[in-house]
């Protein structure tokens, strides 16, 4: 036996760099296709080159790791790939303050985090690594635009856009923050500017796209989509205007039509010039122009005062043949529905509040079962439209629950209207007026029109030579030659689109090129995503809800539908981590001054260390602040699994029969639970059994336990659960004890119910010291749990009569007396 006094230091700094190294040289972490083996493809969110690996990538990044490796230990073929989301406006932005060229920034942040990846020790197979910004890769996002350009899925229209002033670019509706609606990046309040964009057709999937029956996904991402689809159904109604025109409305309530005794048109309605008679020409200008300065959120606001202009115009009820007044408001949203409405003030409470502010008239028309009459005089707030049709010609006494179809199939006989669905989800703008991003793979040309680049043109590269000015227009239109091309139809002199694609297109199929990154033949190689794909497992943060990950499912569904992916979606399940926030429970921030740096944390602690901490020290999918000191208790418990498992016991020990089984008992019961703790990403509980299940083996050593057949299989199983949470360690202390390289190419371990098994005992159960009760119960059973079981048991109860005892006592192992 070795001398205790010749134990090693646990030194992270020399066994973890060691370890990289030979993982690296043995290609460990190579993923390649096995048709004998189960696939897993384990895919986390790729960073954006900032240039530093910051805590929360490693927070999101390490425990998605260690699952990984777990699944890779439970016999499955796991693919876990790394890449670069590398095109975006901070690298340009780094341009034009420093003169340095994005590509040049891009690749410089890229060496840098890929050596802080590597420092985390992570199962990462390098030879799969993608950057978006490569024209190797974007060269196929290219060719993915032009597949959908062809197909109907891609097209351009004058679209009134969120531009950002400072920024110099158009900002999807998702980029525009809070009540002032300011730019995501850079704060500066947004402006509308009217420019020719390029839209996706997400809203063709639309209805696809609220069906999440086929995947395991959080209930709050599912909620936040489907939120943001908003699918409504009801009608489209058509309401003709005096001066011959028509205008169209969409209601969730066509039961109600008889109720509308105006209507509102939204401030930016083509319509409202042409109603509007030169009485009120100059009213309704100035609240148009009003109305522009303010934002979408700030106008759907519900309780903002309701304000609004009349148009001197007047359309036709078509069900009643009413004349009714044409309103413009604010609080009609263009970009929702048709852009005006059939105002119903008796049961819509914005509609009320507008009609009580400008005197129009209420009509009630629809009356809750079991109440007076309403009297629209008397109302003091809209009444909400449930139960029998009243005041609706012909269809007055329609119950509530037949008044909605009844309604519509009225105004499809009449020919006035029809069912309809509304969603307020709008297509996708994808063009951006920036340089550093996919050029759009688009000519123009004055006779064909909008041409793609012919696939074998691909990639339209960007020019390096570029001049940095932030001038609106993209860098690219100022080029001097760049854009001046032929046209690939009829040979004239033509132009290439300027602007370049929104960088979630990048991101949306990012999954795919990993697959075979440097395939050339096509975006991937058919035969690693027969292999691969699905995404089994997807890790990130729920900041994507809306965007990416909206945009991923539209992607693979819409190239589904053209023959170049299969199945219904892309990611099979996903997970969301939560926020590490700084100690003083704020967001991090250089200018807060609260940022932990991984880095330094590694060197100080070595990765194991910082791996372990991210995992124990919150619920994963909740997050918590930083505590700098928590991290020591990792460190103080990777120290003593180090001593735990090197220093044997006292010379001359010999352990009991019961010692020996308790250490097995909780060897496998930790091994049950960790293994169903991995499974569903429970990382916090992972790490507190280990640290139980060591101080167990501690108890175990000093009843001589150590070096016994027992002890071995401990260790063993020690080792195994550890080694995906702290790869090093583990591996380090797996050659230490004696076992072949590599602790991570062993099998997970099986359980051995026998084991794991507690002895169990009777517990009497006496009540004012009478025997009522006998209770079978685990040895190891608490003392509350144990008080619980026998206030819980039947015979109990009776004497208890539902009040509290006076007083229980508890014998540990033989007995509860409870005095009532
Ligand atoms: C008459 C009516 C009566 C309505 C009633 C509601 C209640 P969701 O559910 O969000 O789809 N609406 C339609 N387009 C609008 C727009 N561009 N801006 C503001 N409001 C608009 O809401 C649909 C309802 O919101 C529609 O049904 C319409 O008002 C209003 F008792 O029509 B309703
Ligand atoms: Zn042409």
């Amino acid at each position: 036996m070795p001398d205790p006094t010749s134990i090693p230091m646990y030194k992270p700094a020399q066994i973890e760099p060691k370890w990289q190294e030979r993982w690296e040289r043995d290609g460990l972490y190579h993923a390649d296709i096995d048709p004998h083996r189960p696939k897993f493809y384990a895919l986390t969110m790729w960073p954006y080159p900032s240039g530093d690996l910051h805590i929360g990538h490693w927070y999101a990044m390490s425990p998605s790791d260690a699952r990984a490796r777990f699944k890779r230990m439970q016999g499955y073929n796991v693919m876990f790939p790394m890449g670069f989301d590398a095109f975006g406006l901070p690298a340009e932005n780094a341009a034009i303050q420093h003169g340095i060229h994005p590509q040049q920034w891009t690749s410089q942040n890229i060496e840098v985090m890929r050596q802080q990846l590597k420092s985390m020790g992570a199962m990462i197979d390098w030879r799969r690594e993608a950057t978006s910004s490569d024209p190797s890769y974007y060269h196929w996002t290219q060719w993915f635009f032009i597949q959908f350009y062809k197909n109907n899925l891609a097209y351009q229209k004058e679209a009134q856009v969120d531009f950002c002033p400072h920024c110099n670019t158009t900002l999807a509706r998702e980029q525009v923050h809070g009540d002032d609606r300011h730019c995501e990046r850079c704060g500066t309040p947004v402006i509308k500017k009217n420019l020719v964009q390029w839209f996706f057709r997400i809203t063709n999937y639309a209805d696809e796209l609220l069906d999440f029956s086929t995947i395991d996904w959080p209930e709050q991402v599912q909620t936040l989509q489907t939120n943001w689809i908003n699918r409504s159904e009801g009608a489209a109604v058509v309401f003709k205007t005096e001066n011959g025109d028509e205008i169209e409305v969409f209601t969730t309530r066509p039961d109600t039509l008889w109720g509308a005794t105006f209507m509102v048109l939204a401030p930016e309605h083509p319509l409202v010039k042409k109603l509007t008679t030169p009485e009120q020409a100059q009213a309704v200008a100035e609240y148009r122009a009003q109305a522009e300065r303010m934002g979408e959120i700030q106008r759907e606001t519900a309780d903002r005062e309701k304000t609004g202009v009349f148009t001197g115009g007047y359309a036709i009820n078509p069900v009643n043949g009413e004349r009714i007044p044409v309103w413009t408001a604010d609080y009609v949203m263009m970009g929702y529905g048709t852009g005006a409405i059939m105002a119903v003030p008796a049961h819509d409470q914005r509609d009320f509040e507008f009609a009580r502010k400008y005197n129009l008239p209420v009509v009630v028309v629809i009356q809750p079962p079991d109440e007076h009459p309403l009297v629209a005089d008397e109302m003091t707030m809209a009444v909400p439209a449930v139960g029998e049709m009243v005041n609706s010609g012909p269809l007055t006494g329609t119950p509530g629950d037949v008044a909605f179809q009844r309604a519509i199939a009225y105004i499809e006989e009449k020919g006035v209207g029809h069912g309809a669905v509304s969603y307020r989800l709008r297509d996708w703008l994808i063009s951006r007026q920036r340089y550093w991003g996919a050029p759009i793979p688009i000519i123009h040309c004055s006779h064909c029109g909008a041409v793609p680049v012919p696939e074998a043109e691909l990639p339209v590269e960007l020019p390096m030579d570029v001049e940095w000015l932030p001038t609106g227009e993209s860098p690219l239109k100022l080029h001097p030659t760049w854009r001046f091309t032929t046209c690939p139809q009829c040979g004239g002199a033509a132009e290439r689109e300027t602007d370049t694609m929104d960088t979630f297109m990048c991101s949306s199929w990012y999954h795919l090129r990993y697959l075979s990154p440097h395939y050339d033949q096509y975006p991937f190689d058919p035969e690693e995503y027969d292999y691969w794909m699905p995404v089994d497992t997807y890790t990130g943060g729920i900041e994507h809800a809306t965007m990416h990950l909206i945009y991923t499912r539209f992607f693979h569904k819409a190239c589904r539908d053209l023959g170049i992916t299969r199945s219904a979606e892309p990611m099979m399940q996903l997970r969301n981590q939560g926020m590490v926030l700084g100690e003083d429970h704020e967001k991090m921030s250089k200018s807060r001054g609260n940022v932990v740096a991984p880095d330094d944390l590694v060197a100080a602690y070595g990765a194991d260390t910082v791996r372990a901490y991210l995992m124990f020290f919150a619920r994963w999918e909740l997050g918590a602040p930083w505590n700098s000191s928590g991290i020591e208790g990792s460190i103080r418990w990777l120290r003593k699994v180090w001593f735990t498992l090197l220093e044997p016991s006292e010379v001359g020990k010999r352990p009991g029969e019961e010692d020996l089984r308790k250490l097995r008992r909780k060897a496998h019961q930790t091994l049950a639970s960790v293994t169903h703790d991995f499974e569903n990403l429970n990382f916090n509980t992972i790490v507190s059994s280990l640290m139980e299940l060591n101080n167990e083996m501690m108890l175990a050593k000093g009843a001589g336990a150590f070096g016994t057949e027992a002890w071995k299989e401990a260790e063993s199983l020690y080792l195994r659960m550890l080694a995906p949470v702290c790869p090093h360690i583990a591996e380090e202390l797996w050659e230490r004890t004696g076992h072949d390289y590599s602790v991570h190419l062993q099998p997970w371990p099986e359980v051995d119910a026998e084991a794991a098994r507690e002895d169990e005992i009777t517990l009497v159960v006496q009540v004012n010291g009478k025997l009522r009760d006998r209770l079978i119960v685990p040895v190891s059973i608490s003392e509350a749990d144990a008080k619980t079981a026998a206030l819980e048991s039947d015979a109990v109860q009776v004497y208890l009569q539902g009040k509290p005892p006076k007083k229980v006592i508890y014998v540990p192992g033989k007995l509860v007396n409870i005095v009532v």
